[in-house]
């Protein structure tokens, strides 16, 4: 069923801009437990190639994040970065970990460590000046850093209860 729900979701992503969508916190399971905290996934995908000046850099996407009362998603599983990598298709999407306080100490926009990151291999590298996190560089489903002033579309997460 949830499942299900993220294939149509898949498909909507194809059609039109923004999208809602519940989910667990990053686990599959608690779509069968009501009672859970949920997260409400907030997307955003401007297509580059269509329209190339949609990209945000970090702190502007941060920035429409909180407009929409959510902040720049939380990757706390597998689960959850498995379905983003599946949301942003083939798009480069900041998420919400920045190590621009201090070199090297990565934190969730929430002010939590970063400790189990989906890293691609060699990364973080802050070649040149980068510490803004963005998953699926070059196709790749894992995180990059990458300057902050670069342009990228993101994905909002807000927490709602149900
Ligand atoms: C659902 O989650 C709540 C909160 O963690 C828990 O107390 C309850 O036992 C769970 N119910 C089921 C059927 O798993
Ligand atoms: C992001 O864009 C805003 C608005 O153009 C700008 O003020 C800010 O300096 C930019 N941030 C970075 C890190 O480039
Ligand atoms: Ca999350
Ligand atoms: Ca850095
Ligand atoms: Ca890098």
């Amino acid at each position: 069923m949830c499942l299900l729900m993220l294939v149509v979701s898949m498909l909507a992503i194809i059609a039109i801009l923004w999208i809602k969508l519940t989910t667990g916190r990053g686990q599959i399971q608690t779509c069968y437990n009501m009672t859970f905290q949920r997260d409400q996934l907030d997307t955003s995908f401007q297509k580059k190639l269509s329209q190339p000046s949609m990209g945000l850099n970090w702190s502007e996407s941060r920035h429409d994040c909180q407009e929409r009362g959510a902040d720049l998603v939380i990757i706390n599983s597998q689960e959850e970065q498995d379905m983003i990598n599946m949301w942003r298709g083939n798009e480069d999407a900041w998420i919400g970990a920045n190590d621009q306080n201090a070199e090297g100490d990565w934190k969730w926009v929430d002010g939590t460590a970063v400790t189990d990151g989906f890293w691609i291999s060699g990364e973080p590298n802050n070649k040149g000046e980068e510490d803004c996190a963005v998953s699926g560089y070059q196709s790749i489903p894992n995180w990059n850093d990458i300057s902050c002033s670069s342009k990228y579309n993101w994905i909002c997460e807000k927490k709602i209860n149900i």
